[in-house]
């Protein structure tokens, strides 16, 4: 089921649930699901998207204000980024193995604005950010596959992109003053020095290609590990690799991990001008970085906190998350001099925030977390695989 629920933040009682009409079952892989593309909101009005649906918006009250049929998709995860609000546009990216788009709604109408064809871009799960560089005007930039490229909020033009990101985007930029910061990881073979160097087709094909129908079937490779990866390269799903896909492994085996601090604007390929500092060292597969008064934190998959300079990419701190070693997708979140970080086994460490950053304090909450925390008038609300908590003082001034 399609569910959006609107919840009292006061007390948890429910307000409304509207249920729209799920008319298929695009490919979806754990531990992604349909609801992974948060809702956002403009304050009055709700706006979701459902891979197996497209977009919709709520009004207040929960009546439907319009709705924008999208897909079917192509994705080897399925959709996982969510739509943002940039002016008077709901922007929705669509990334997938074939037909990508960046699309761009106007939120009072649900009439399309503009929609750019993308088709350098495959598969990619991470939410865009809005910048607008010194007296420019407002750009939204996606993390994508391979690339990082900012677009013209006004018409979709692409304006400038930065190549050598990871083969497969996840996690969301954090916006510092002019510079973004952003980490990819594709596979274990992207770390640099473990890269497989991989032949070019017109090579591989005459040894690989033993029934000679001219392209790669998965019975056709020997190779254990390209094998147990075939299907992310084979974009049309169709059970063999030809030029084009192949190509894409090559790339996808030369991509590298890491972290980049990335200067914001210019035109065209940036790639050159615009890489600050790169961290290579594991990053994290999903959660985003947080910049947070002055430093930069990233979680890795091994529970490891590390706080960066964000000016030179040094690390001034790096330890465990004791108490909560463990595996995340949820992103660090912060308020109050303190941050919050949630881990897939569902425990909550309270770290005071700083270069020299120690846990103060780490909750169980017994069960699984895939979602980032929210805060909002002096509550953290935190959702697990099966409860929505909110935690704060009893009482708060809150507008509602
Ligand atoms: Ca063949
Ligand atoms: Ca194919």
């Amino acid at each position: 089921k399609l569910l959006t629920f609107c919840l009292d933040r006061e007390t948890g009682a429910v307000v409304w649930r509207r249920e729209v009409e799920r008319g298929r079952a695009d490919r979806l892989r754990k531990p992604n699901s349909p609801a992974s593309p948060s809702p956002v909101t403009d304050g009055r009005n709700v706006y979701v998207f459902f891979q197996d649906f497209g977009l919709l918006s709520y009004g207040p009250d929960g009546a439907e204000r319009w709705r924008v049929p999208l897909g079917p998709f192509n994705s080897f995860y399925g959709m996982g980024a969510s739509p943002i609000l940039v002016g008077d546009l709901v922007v929705q990216p669509c990334d997938q193995d074939t037909n990508s788009f960046l699309l761009a709604v106007e939120s009072r109408t649900g009439r399309v604005r503009w929609r750019t064809e993308r088709p350098y871009v495959i598969s990619g799960y991470s939410t865009p950010v809005v910048v607008r560089p010194a007296g420019g005007e407002a750009q939204i930039v996606v993390p994508e596959s391979f690339q990082l490229s900012a677009y013209s909020a006004r018409d979709g033009r692409r304006v400038w992109w930065v190549r050598g990101l990871a083969c497969e985007m996840k996690s969301i930029a954090s916006l510092g003053d002019g510079v973004l910061y952003i980490n990819g990881w594709g596979f274990p073979e992207n770390q640099p020095g473990r890269q497989i160097q991989v032949p070019p087709f017109a090579e591989a094909l005459p040894r690989l290609d033993s029934n000679h129908d001219g392209v790669i079937a998965k019975d056709e490779v020997a190779d254990a590990k390209m094998k147990s990866y075939f299907e992310a390269f084979d974009l049309d799903r169709n059970g063999s690799l030809d030029e084009k896909e192949w190509n894409l492994y090559r790339a996808m085996m030369s991509a590298e991990n890491g972290l980049l601090a990335i200067r914001l604007g210019g035109t065209g390929d940036m790639t050159a001008a615009s890489v600050l500092w790169r961290y290579q060292k594991p990053v994290p597969q999903v959660p985003s970085t947080l910049l947070y008064r002055g430093v930069l934190y990233m979680v890795n998959d091994a529970g490891i906190l590390f706080a960066f300079d964000p000016a030179t990419g040094e690390v001034l701190r790096q330890g465990r998350l004791s108490g909560a070693v463990d595996k995340y997708f949820a992103s660090p979140v912060a308020a109050d001099g303190h941050l919050f970080l949630v881990s897939q086994g569902g425990n909550v460490s309270v770290v005071r925030a700083g270069a020299d950053w120690e846990t103060l304090a780490v909750n169980d909450l017994d069960d699984e977390v895939y979602a980032t925390p929210a805060i909002a008038g002096g509550r953290i609300f935190i959702r697990t695989r099966s409860a929505l908590y909110c935690f704060g003082p009893a009482t708060v001034a809150t507008t509602k």
